[in-house]
């Protein structure tokens, strides 16, 4: 068994803390924190708390440390919840998913990696090229991925700007056979440059973000597309040509609209010739597709009607927008196809499962919060409430059933927060959407009055009918919505558009027409004419709730383990522990209803029949057979034996254990008579005995 913390670390178990108060679980976290001991358990939840610094914790040996252990025999790790996320699917044949959450900044990409890195290295022991490519595919496409959908925030250098969710598939073997990757609303404001000097001037760009508009203005600086390149993998190589219409993006900001007497004329021809060549298509039909619109006439008839100057720019930044969407989803289907299983055959190969890791973008607020950090937020309250669902009342029901006796926990339940944003009719959500569908000009304030009339009621958002002397909001454009996490001003210019995601016709018709395969793959929707595209599509919003409500479904489904990640301070500092912003991360994530419920509580359970067959050796009475007359009387003998009467109860069907100490003592001592009982049966075997 490997060596365990000293009390010098503090308590390596929030269960084990002499009382549970938000006093004695900060002094812990500080504690370990400030002597590098980054992680810590709550039961089988890690807590994380980002180093900001590089630790020397991820290498081989730890790895050979924690491969094959049980949760608790070593320090607490992100290696140890993967292990028995592994360990859970391969036993007994069970999905199980690890979700990683937390704030902006607080490690959670980070945290999966090395999740991936870590199930990567101890499966295949055999290296057989097969599943070796399948591995190498999976980690790569990380890159690719982080390449395309990750930008500067001021909150995180490298903030993934989609959330992410990967299932790994395995064969009964435990090996990866494939995998599938979902994501989920790319926010797409955020341009991107980068890239190396000689494909940039393979594509006539320069090398100066300050030349484009969409770089120069807002755009944050991107991570690196040429990290991407590096990747020499002929599979991915695709990615690669894709550069074009990445680029081709970037070069759309710069042109210009100008009014010409009654219509509109583009200035800034160059860039349209430029965007021409790089997406294979002619300057003229673009020209076209920028300033005209073709419209349906009630009688029929088609007509094409041109743009105001407003409507032009409008389009122009709603096309470079759809074209990086369209080019991360598909990029994102391209390392699906690659990584898919293939020639699965169930009776040959046994079970399949999967385990799932959800990495997806953290709790945000900003200075400025809109339509995006709305969907986030949503998607992190629709996360907490899965985590309170199966953590929380699992664990209650799990008591109730086995008729175990237990304190009530009082706990936030933020249904009440999901429901005031998706609740059909009354939730934000669908006022949003009603606004989207009327027919007229519907504002972002008309909508926003609308939301303040019929939910003015409600505890979680504030109107000005409720707080008439707030001066900390301009009532005119904000609502504000008290999340699980906090309270966030919202800004509602801008909602209604961003809702409508709005794309004319016309662009997607003029991608379809490319003569670049690729590009007219992403746009199989251009070859609707404009008579048959009268159905509506479903809002922004609603593709985004009806995403999360699945993903949730996904994931509710599997065995879950969760990794909880919280960030030291704003600074981005290895040393620094603010402890305001971590109490406050540390009550909004619900931990300490976590170690209570936890604690109530027992850390640790296990059937009876399960635990008798581990520990029976490490009792007179058990081993080899017992004579008792249930298998609940051999193991009570078990505990009577070892002294552990008052850490235990005893369960219909299961036996719980209030501390986890008491099991390091059975591992211990099983780990030690293993050798002398083998020696012994050998001898036996032999009849030497
Ligand atoms: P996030 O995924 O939680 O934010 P990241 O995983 O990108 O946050 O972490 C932010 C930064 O913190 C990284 O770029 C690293 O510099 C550092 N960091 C995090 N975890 C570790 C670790 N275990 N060891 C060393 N450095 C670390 V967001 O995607 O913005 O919600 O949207
Ligand atoms: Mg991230």
């Amino acid at each position: 068994m490997a060596e365990l913390e000293g009390l010098e670390f503090g308590k390596s178990d929030f269960v084990l803390l002499d009382e549970v108060t938000m006093e004695q679980f900060m002094e812990n976290l500080k504690l370990r924190f400030g002597k590098g001991r980054i992680y810590t358990y709550i039961g089988e939840v890690v807590v994380s708390v980002n180093p900001y610094r590089q630790m020397d914790i991820y290498g081989k040996d730890s790895i050979e440390a924690y491969r094959g252990r049980e949760l608790h025999e070593n320090p607490p790790h992100l290696y140890a919840v993967s292990d028995a996320a592994y360990k859970d699917m391969k036993r007994r044949a069970k999905d199980t998913c690890i979700v990683i959450s937390g704030e902006s900044g607080a490690g959670k990409t980070e945290a999966s990696k090395y999740i991936m890195q870590y199930i990567a290295a101890i499966t295949d022991p055999s290296q057989r090229t097969e599943v070796e490519s399948v591995k190498n595919v999976l980690l790569k496409s990380n890159c690719v991925l982080e390449a395309f959908g990750n930008a500067k925030t001021n909150r995180n250098d490298n903030s993934s700007r989609f959330g992410k969710y990967m299932d790994i598939n395995f064969n009964f073997n435990g090996d990866p056979t494939g995998g599938h990757i979902n994501n989920y609303l790319l926010e797409k404001v955020r341009l991107l440059y980068g890239g190396s000097n000689v494909m940039l001037e393979s594509l006539h760009l320069q090398n100066n973000p300050a030349l484009y508009v969409y770089t120069r203005e807002g755009a944050a600086p991107f991570y690196n597309v040429s990290q991407m390149i590096s990747l020499h993998i002929n599979d991915f190589k695709t990615c690669l040509e894709t550069n074009c219409h990445l680029f081709s993006l970037i070069c759309q900001g710069n042109i210009e609209f100008e009014r010409n007497g009654e219509s509109v004329q583009i200035i800034g021809l160059e860039a349209v010739t430029h965007i021409a060549e790089l997406t294979a298509t002619d300057p003229e039909s673009i020209c076209k597709s920028l300033l005209y619109r073709t419209v349906a006439t009630g009688g029929g008839d088609v007509i094409k009607k041109g743009h105001t100057k407003e409507d032009a720019w409008f389009g122009r930044d709603a096309f470079a927008k759809a074209l990086y969407e369209r080019l991360f989803g598909w990029i994102v289907s391209r390392i699906n196809s690659i990584i898919e299983v293939k020639d699965y055959n169930p009776l040959l190969h046994g079970k399949n499962t999967v385990i799932g890791v959800l990495d997806i973008y953290g709790f945000e607020i900003f200075d400025n919060n809109s339509f995006e950090q709305f969907c986030i937020n949503y998607c992190n309250e629709k996360l907490q409430q899965l985590f309170i669902e199966l953590i929380l009342l699992q664990e209650q029901r799990e008591y109730q059933r086995e008729g175990i006796t237990w304190q009530h926990i009082d706990y936030f339940n933020n249904n009440i927060i999901v429901d005031l944003m998706e609740q059909p009719h009354k939730g934000i959500i669908s006022i949003l959407d009603e606004a989207c569908l009327t027919v007229g000009r519907v504002t972002d304030t008309v909508c926003l009055e609308s939301m303040n009339t019929k939910l003015s009621q409600h505890p979680h958002y504030t109107s000005r009918k409720l707080n008439p002397t707030d001066k900390s909001m301009d009532f005119q454009k904000h609502f504000r919505v008290r999340h699980y996490a906090g309270d966030v001003t919202y800004s509602v210019e801008g909602f209604l558009d961003k809702n409508k995601d709005l794309l004319f016709q016309d662009f997607k018709r003029l991608m379809y027409n490319s003569a670049n395969p690729v590009l007219k793959d992403m746009w199989p929707d251009g070859k609707l004419s404009i008579t048959e595209v009268t159905k509506r599509p479903l809002t922004a919003a609603s593709l985004f709730k009806n995403s999360i409500v699945a993903l949730v479904d996904k994931l509710g489904c599997k065995e879950p383990y969760y990794v909880r990640c919280i960030k030291p301070n704003e600074m981005k500092s290895s040393v620094l522990f603010d402890d305001a912003r971590c109490q406050h991360q540390v009550a909004y994530l619900g931990l300490l209803e976590n170690v209570m419920v936890r604690r109530a509580g027992f850390a640790y359970r296990q059937p009876y029949a399960r635990f008798l067959q581990r520990y029976k050796m490490t009792c007179e009475y058990t081993w080899p057979n017992h004579l008792m007359a249930s298998d609940r009387d051999a193991v009570e003998a078990i505990v009577n034996q070892h002294g552990f009467q008052d850490d235990v109860a005893y369960g219909l069907t299961k036996l719980f254990v209030r501390a986890p100490q008491c099991l390091f003592t059975l591992e211990q001592e099983r780990a030690d008579l293993i050798p002398i009982l083998v020696l012994f049966l050998q001898k036996v075997w032999r009849g030497a005995l």
